[in-house]
């Protein structure tokens, strides 16, 4: 199975100097508010929302099966096993692949795959944890484009009390790279305040030999 020609990320964007590089140890975190132009977020937003194929699926939590709090979809070339459930990937769209080649000339590594999450409310959120699946290896570079409404994402370095917060707002992309996983968990907290949707896709690359 092919690898990415580039394990290491390289920003070839002008708004993604790595000066730009975010000031945190043991971790490579890029960062780019209004990456897109604002009409483009609005247009992927729009038909992400009404095309993507969305589903909420169940999750055990402390021994009880709930539903997942948020939708999700996943489209990419391999399936994907996570806590426990196996999904079958939906081949790319055009639209899709159209962001997979911005986001690929944006940070110069390569994804195979994208998860989708639709956050419906500020009820929806996603729990402290590390993106740490076997199949996407050990220093895996994961680029996560937000669409519609702002929420926070934070970071923290357990073994250090770190903390770390970004504004994830429409039209960004964020990088994580290196280190990343192996030393921070992050997470997107639920909020009271009134808030719309907000879609994320987080590219990855999955090895399927490290899948077996
Ligand atoms: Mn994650």
């Amino acid at each position: 199975m092919a690898r990415p020609p580039q394990q290491q990320c390289f920003f070839t964007d002008t708004t993604f100097d790595p000066q730009q590089g975010v000031a945190m140890p043991q971790a490579d975190v890029y960062w780019s508010p209004n990456w897109l132009a604002s009409n483009q977020a609005d247009a992927f937003f729009t038909s992400l929302r009404e095309q993507a194929a969305w589903q909420q699926l169940p999750i055990s939590m402390f021994g009880r099966t709930v539903m997942q709090p948020r939708l999700l979809a996943w489209y990419g070339d391999h399936a994907y096993t996570y806590s426990g459930l196996t999904l079958s990937p939906r081949p790319w769209t055009s639209e899709l692949l159209d962001l997979k080649a911005r986001v690929e000339a944006a940070t110069h590594a390569r994804f195979n795959t994208v998860l989708l999450n639709l956050y419906r409310d500020g009820s929806d959120y996603m729990g402290w944890h590390r993106d740490d699946e076997l199949e996407l290896g050990k220093q895996p570079t994961i680029a996560s484009v937000s669409l519609g409404a702002s929420r926070r994402f934070l970071f923290r370095h357990p073994k250090r009390q770190l903390k770390r917060e970004f504004l994830l707002d429409h039209g960004s992309l964020l990088v994580m790279a290196g280190e990343t996983q192996t030393h921070w968990q992050h997470s997107v907290p639920k909020t009271q305040k009134p808030l719309g949707e907000r879609i994320n896709l987080t590219f990855r690359w999955l090895n399927s030999e490290e899948a077996k």
